[in-house]
This record gives structure tokens, sequence and C-alpha cells, in this order.
């Protein structure tokens, strides 16, 4: 007889935390951690070679440290013969080798994972065990109770109440510090040339790394971009230096760029640790507690690190909630009913509009691009483009390394695409070459003149910005904050809308060709 176990404490991928529910459950000297590097989780969409370079290091490294630890650990290597390669075959393979009592797991990020969890037990015939994820600060049920009734879900009230309920930045009469909830109108500023962002703090890729960089070049040659240079921290304590190098060096202007967009600088002051938060070697409420304290001791101004908070305490939060609340019919909301195919730009990075081939090419090297970028850029392109939304959703989820489709999917059908009808944002995120321009260095660069909706250096962004609203006047035209920009398109000589329709036209069917 072989050796048996109390429990099977599955981890996935994005679980990569000493304070996983699964773990604080776990006999050490009992029970069989395991950890499975799995073909079905790495192709069921082709992500970014860096992404799975990211999960497959940071988890053999989190396997060693949990052995430093005492816990008793199978670790699945993604080349093992026996290797079934999905979370059930695994787990199935396992149950018979350790005849455990129980499967405990943590609750996953994704619906595809979740509904095939609901099966295991009566497959297993053994209880399963999934634990709340409570590395969040809102369970599902809590957002549920939250949504129940109300009319609008918009994030700004969420957001309050989590302030509130967790008592983050918070006067001691329950106010928000500073007075507002909410600085916004102070995250917009344009970012002069003398203000030179420090660049991020890198790593050098360490021997795992290098093992597991070979194995991805090998087994996913087709995958969606550059391995090399890798430079993503891979362990919890590297993760802690990232967090640090954010708030001692970039935080504090954090607030007033957070909107802006440079050529050469492609993480300008962002965190640039999503990918970490995502996959468990960054706690969110550490990160929430460090930068609050950064504004306490006088480190950082207020717009920086309330600006900063929302989006984790409020954002990613509120998204979290949607997309529980939502699921399965949420990815399948197309409100334009946009059908064309993503352009081949997508893929490559090759077009001559400065914006676009920026966006594109800094995520093919780096497997990151920030919000604005994301929303504004290649968002903003598929939304006017009338891209479908199904594979909008495929390319967000493969090329970024934070991408799980929790987060990914309210973002993109949400936010950038409104395919969801307005659920998540009051109005479309669509914006002209203005805003780009507005907002960054890149038109200054351009073949297309930015101040140009007609001719042939006309800027896309313009002609296909108007396009989209006249080609959507029926179901946007009563909406109030798009009432503006509909006078203004009334107000155009008939040729001159006649003359945009057909430049946004001819470059749809040219780039649909
Ligand atoms: P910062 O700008 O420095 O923000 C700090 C942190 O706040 C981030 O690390 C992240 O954890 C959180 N955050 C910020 N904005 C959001 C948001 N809108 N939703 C959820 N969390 C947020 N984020 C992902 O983590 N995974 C995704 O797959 C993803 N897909 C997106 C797709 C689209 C179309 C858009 C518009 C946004 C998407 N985002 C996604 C949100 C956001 O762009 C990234 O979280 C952010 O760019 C990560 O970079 P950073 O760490 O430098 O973030
Ligand atoms: C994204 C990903 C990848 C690429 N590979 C693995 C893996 O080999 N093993 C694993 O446990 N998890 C992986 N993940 C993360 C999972 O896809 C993620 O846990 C689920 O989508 C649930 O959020
Ligand atoms: Fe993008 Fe238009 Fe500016 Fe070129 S001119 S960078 S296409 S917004």
């Amino acid at each position: 007889m072989g050796e048996t176990a109390r429990n099977l404490c599955l981890i996935l991928g994005d679980q990569l935390s000493m304070r996983l529910p699964t773990l604080r459950h776990a006999d050490p000297s009992r029970d069989v951690v395991v950890l499975a590097e799995l073909r079905a989780e790495a192709t069921y969409v082709k992500h970014h070679k860096k992404k799975i370079i990211l999960i497959f290091s940071a988890m053999r490294q989190f396997a060693q440290e949990l052995r430093a630890a005492g816990y008793r650990v199978h670790y699945v290597r993604y080349d093992e013969a026996e290797n079934s390669g999905s979370f059930y075959g695994e787990v199935a393979r396992l149950a018979a080798r350790y005849r455990p009592q129980a499967v405990h797991v943590t609750e996953p990020g994704e619906w595809r994972i979740w509904t095939d969890m609901q099966a295991w037990q009566g497959r297993l015939q053994i209880p399963v065990v999934i634990h709340e994820d409570d590395r969040f600060f809102c369970s599902r049920t809590q957002f549920a109770a939250w949504a129940s009734g109300r009319k609008s879900l918009r994030m700004e009230y969420f957001y309050r109440d989590m302030r509130r309920q967790h008592k983050v930045l918070l006067a001691e009469d329950q106010s928000p510090i500073g007075g507002e909830w909410n600085f916004d109108a102070e995250n917009r500023r344009r970012l002069p040339p003398e203000v030179v962002p420090r660049p991020h703090r890198s790593f050098s890729p360490s021997k795992v790394t290098r093992e597991v960089m070979d194995l991805v070049v090998r087994e996913f040659p087709d995958h969606f971009g550059d391995s090399e240079p890798f430079e993503f921290a891979t362990t919890a304590a590297e993760a802690e230096q990232a967090l640090d190098d954010f708030i001692t060096y970039r935080l504090a202007q954090f607030g007033d760029y957070q909107d802006a967009m440079r050529l050469d600088a492609p993480v300008l002051f962002h965190a640039y640790i999503s990918m970490y938060i995502n996959i468990g070697l960054l706690d969110p409420k550490t990160v929430i507690a460090r930068v609050e304290q950064a504004y306490h001791a006088g480190d950082v101004p207020l717009n920086a690190a309330e600006g900063f908070i929302r989006q984790i305490l409020g954002w990613r939060e509120y998204v979290r909630g949607i997309y529980w609340l939502k699921m399965p019919s949420y990815a399948e909301g197309n409100f334009f009913g946009a059908k064309r195919a993503l352009p081949d730009f997508y893929w490559t990075g090759k077009t001559d509009m400065r914006c676009m081939a920026q966006a594109i090419g800094q995520t093919k090297q780096l497997a990151y691009a920030h919000h604005i970028q994301r929303l504004m850029v290649t968002g903003n392109f598929a939304l006017l483009y009338g891209a479908d939304p199904a594979a909008v959703n495929e390319w967000y989820l493969l090329v970024y390394a934070d991408a799980f489709e929790w987060v990914e999917l309210p973002n993109t059908q949400g936010m950038a695409l409104f395919a969801d009808g307005g659920l998540l944002a009051s109005k479309p995120y669509a914006a002209s070459g203005k805003y780009i321009d507005k907002m960054s260095d890149y038109c200054g660069e351009c073949r297309y003149q930015v101040e140009s909706a007609t001719g042939e250096k006309a800027c896309p962004f313009n002609y296909l910005y108007w396009n989209f609203l006249a080609e959507h006047q029926d179901k946007l035209e009563k909406n109030p904050r798009m009432a503006m920009m509909y006078r203004v398109w009334s107000k155009m000589p008939p040729e001159k809308q006649t003359a945009i329709r057909q430049a946004a036209q001819k470059f749809i069917a040219n780039l649909a060709s």
C-alpha cells in the first residue's frame, strides 16, 4: 500500500498565497498540497508566453516555499508522463493514489472552472470542500446582497460602502478624509515633457524561471508575445520589492498622471502589480494598507492615495462582484450587434496608427499595457470599428499577464465595449483622436493628422468615432451623457457628415478585406 493522506488540498495557479483558505485548513503532517502545471489551463486561450512563464515559475517557487514551511507537496510538472492535463484529471488521479477523505480547494476565479468543480464531488465520491476566497474584501454573497433591489449598480456607491466598511481613508466621524470620496477630477492631467517617470523595477530570471522559459518556448511556440526579456517578479518577496518601488518612486504622481500616455514610458506612474495581486503573490489588503500608511506619513498626496485605493478597493472588487452576479449570460452580451473579426494588427502591432502600434507593441513585449491604453486605445478602436465582443474578450484574456476572466470580462464587455448595454458604464467610452492627442505624445509621431476627420491623412479614430455615433443613434441619442455629441453631429453640414461616413466605410472595408 502506498502513502495516504487525510485530505488533498488543491492550489490553483492564481492562488499562490500562504494565507489562502485552503492552506489555513491544511494540516502539514497529514494532508498533501497539490499544484499542477496543466495543458488545459495553459491552452484554453493562447496566453502570452510571459504569462505562462510567470505562472509556472511562481508555482514552482511557491511549492518550494511550502515544502520549506513543512507542508507535504505533490507538484505535477507540465512534461510528466502521468500528467492528465486538467484540474479534474489530476485531482482524480491523485485521489486514487492518496485515498484522501476529502478534497479542499479555494473557489476559483473563473466560471469555467467553478462549474466544472460543482461536479467533482459526485464524480469522485468523496466530499469536495470549496472555501470562500477571502483574499477579496467583498465576498460573492455580500456583493449580491449589495446589488439586490438596486436600480443602478454604479461602482461609486459600492466603493463608498467598501471605504466605510473597511475603514479606509476614513475620518473619525466616518466621513471621507479630505471631505470628498473621489478625487477623479484631479487624476486627468496631461504629462508635461519635463516630467520623466523613473523606470519600474525589473528582476533577472532565476534558474527556475530560466528552465520554465525553455519549456514555454518549446511547448507553446505559437502563443502570442515575446518570452524575452523576462523581468517579472516570480516570488512574493520579489513582488513586495516591486510594490516598494512603486510606493517609493511612482505613487506620488500616480494621481495626477493616471490617464496619461507616453511613447517612451510604457508603465508611467502606474503600479505594474496587477499580475502579482491576481496570482496571489501580493495581498490586496496589504497593498491598500501600505498606500494608506504612505499617505498618513505625508509621503504621497491624497489624490494619489485615494485614486490608487479606488482602483483596488473599488474597481477590482466591483468587477469581480459584477462577474459572479451576471455570469454566464454576461459573456454573451453584444449591445451593438458588433460582428467584425479583429484586424490582423492586434496580433502583429503593424499599423500606421501610432497609438495602436504603441499599445499593441508593448503588449507583445511586456504582456502589459496600462488602463488608458487598454480602454481608450485598443478598446476604443475595437468599439468604434465594431469588432465582435467574443473576439475582443479572447484577445484581452490572452495578451495580458494579469488577465483572468473574472476581471478581464467586465472590463472589456462592460467598460471598453458597452456590450452589456450600460450595466457597468453610464455611456460608451467612445472617443475621437482628440482625446488620445490630449493625453499622449502619440499623434505627433503618427502619419495621420489628428485634427482631420476627412481626407487622405485624416485620423481613423475621428471618422470612426462619428460613424459609430451615427450608426448607433437609435440606441444612444436618448442617453443624456451623449446629448452634446449628438448636437455637434447634427450641426455638421450634411456633405461633411457624408464624407466622414464614407471615409469610415472605406477604412472598415479595407481592413475587413
Ligand atoms: P494601476 O493603474 O497602477 O492600478 C492599481 C491596481 O488597481 C491594479 O494593479 C489593479 O489590481 C487594480 N485595478 C485598476 N483598474 C482596475 C480595473 N478597471 N479593474 C480591476 N482592477 C483594477 N485588470 C486586470 O487585473 N486583469 C485584466 O485582465 C484586465 N483587463 C482589462 C481589460 C480592459 C479592456 C480594461 C479597460 C482594463 C482591464 N484591466 C484588467 C484593468 C486595468 O487596466 C489593469 O488592472 C491595470 O492596467 C493593471 O496595471 P497596474 O498594476 O499598473 O495598475
Ligand atoms: C492561467 C493559468 C495557466 C496558464 N496555467 C495554470 C496551470 O498550469 N495550473 C494551474 O493551476 N493554473 C493555471 N493557470 C491559472 C488558472 O487558469 C486559474 O486558476 C483558473 O482560471 C481559475 O481562475
Ligand atoms: Fe492615433 Fe489618430 Fe493620434 Fe495617429 S493621429 S496616434 S491614429 S489618435
